[in-house]
């Protein structure tokens, strides 16, 4: 599907960025517009491959150039001094063109939290396209603050969207051993779980070759729905190299006595099993998986790997364990790829312990504030009421 992009703060952008190489290197065209918005003048700057002149520096009046420092309404106030702008630059590429939009940011920060809902508040006003987010959520052990920003701005960016992707930093395994180096491989694991669900639908990618069952823009956009969270869950593997059972032999002799032959990677079996580890165990969110409400399954991988019997017997499979209805599934076929992919994207799921992990810690944060508040409130009366205690007048 096509889609304008907007990154806001310092996550959004970088993510954004990833996102174009993603659809730069496989040549997929889902990338219709990309907009960088920050407050911080050095990220806009940091960035490769959002065009120039598409990269908003907002806020100025207001930090200055240095970013908002975690604080989302200094954000939201940013991004409503130029909005206008925000919104000129967006709609330089025609809403006849795109399929949605889509807002990326992390919400534990300032900039992206409190202003991606400001903007997706303004183009729900202007435009009929669904808006979507790309939240990114703080590691539960990133702190207070980030928790707490990351739950306020959740609620204001479902209530601003259609539907809000979530991607919890927490769940990622990285191997990084400095944080920018973590953050450059979460963000790859970012783009290629969002760049395969947003692709599948566009048929450029397809390069004539036709698959069976493809899934198109509008099956993306019907499992999204117009309320709620997203999640999804994405895995991949080499595809089965023939054993020595003689398949390959029998294939470049063109004997062709079992006309039902299938290459072992399209075993119907093998894109079951990743179907399962995808939905049970790599989700970008985690959650109770039968707290869903509408479920899209998209197998991808080299045309002759893709079985329609696997295909079927997953989607089975995944409508049993998510107790929906709504299950769609096609395929993504990807010539000249060496590995096949499921991905499973859950939308309106509702049993999500992180997120009620992030509103508890959200509200420990916001007692503790209020407690050193009071405190702090105390001992500045008390530094002024000096001399009381011994009958003395101030004086
Ligand atoms: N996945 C990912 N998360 C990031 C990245 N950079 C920052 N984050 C997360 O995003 C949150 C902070 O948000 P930022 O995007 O840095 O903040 P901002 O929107 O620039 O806002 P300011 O506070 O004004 O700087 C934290 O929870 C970080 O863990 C990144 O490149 N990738
Ligand atoms: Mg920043």
């Amino acid at each position: 599907m096509k889609l304008a992009i907007v990154g806001v703060g310092q996550a959004g952008g970088k993510i954004l960025d990833n996102l174009i190489e993603y659809d730069d290197t496989r040549n997929t065209g889902f990338v219709g517009h990309a907009v960088a918005v920050n407050s911080a003048k050095s990220d806009l700057n940091g960035l490769d491959r959002v065009p120039r002149e598409n990269r908003l520096l907002v806020g100025q009046s207001i930090v200055e150039g240095h970013g908002t420092g975690t604080d989302p309404g200094t954000g939201q106030r940013c991004v409503r001094e130029d909005i206008h702008e925000i919104t000129d630059v967006i709609s330089r590429v025609p809403a006849s063109s795109l399929d949605a939009f889509l807002m990326i940011a992390g919400l534990g920060g300032g900039t992206g939290s409190g202003g991606a809902p400001v903007i997706a508040d303004r183009l729900a006003e202007v435009y009929a396209e669904p808006i979507y987010g790309l939240g990114i959520l703080p590691a539960s052990d990133e702190g207070g603050i980030y928790n707490r920003n990351a739950a306020n701005s959740l609620q204001r960016f479902v209530d601003a969207t259609d539907s809000v992707l979530l991607f919890d930093n927490g769940s990622a395994r990285t191997g990084g051993e400095t944080l920018s180096e973590g953050y450059a491989e979460i963000n790859d694991e970012i783009a290629a779980r969002f760049g395969t669900l947003f692709s599948a639908g566009e048929m450029e990618a397809l390069s004539g070759n036709v698959a069976e069952s493809v899934v198109d823009s509008s099956e993306i956009i019907n499992t999204l729905g117009t309320s709620g969270l997203t999640t999804i869950g994405y895995a991949s593997e080499p595809i089965q190299t023939d054993d020595d059972s003689g398949g390959l032999l029998s294939r470049l002799l063109g004997s062709d006595d079992s006309p039902e032959f299938e290459s072992a990677g399209s075993d119907p079996n093998q894109i079951v099993s990743l179907v399962r580890r995808a939905a049970l165990g790599e989700l970008t969110l985690p959650c109770a998986i039968d707290s869903t409400s509408r479920a899209l399954l998209i197998v991808s991988g080299p045309p002759d790997h893709l079985s329609r019997k696997g295909i079927d017997k997953a989607r089975d499979w995944l409508e049993g364990e998510t107790d929906c209805r709504e299950v769609r599934a096609g395929d993504y076929p990807l010539p000249g790829e060496d590995r096949i992919a499921a991905l499973v994207a859950l939308s309106g799921v509702t049993d999500v312990p992180r997120i009620e992990e992030m509103q508890s810690l959200a509200a420990d944060s916001e007692a503790a504030a209020a407690t050193r508040k009071d405190e702090s409130e105390d001992e500045f009366e008390e530094l002024l009421e000096y001399g009381d205690e011994d009958g003395e007048e101030p004086a």
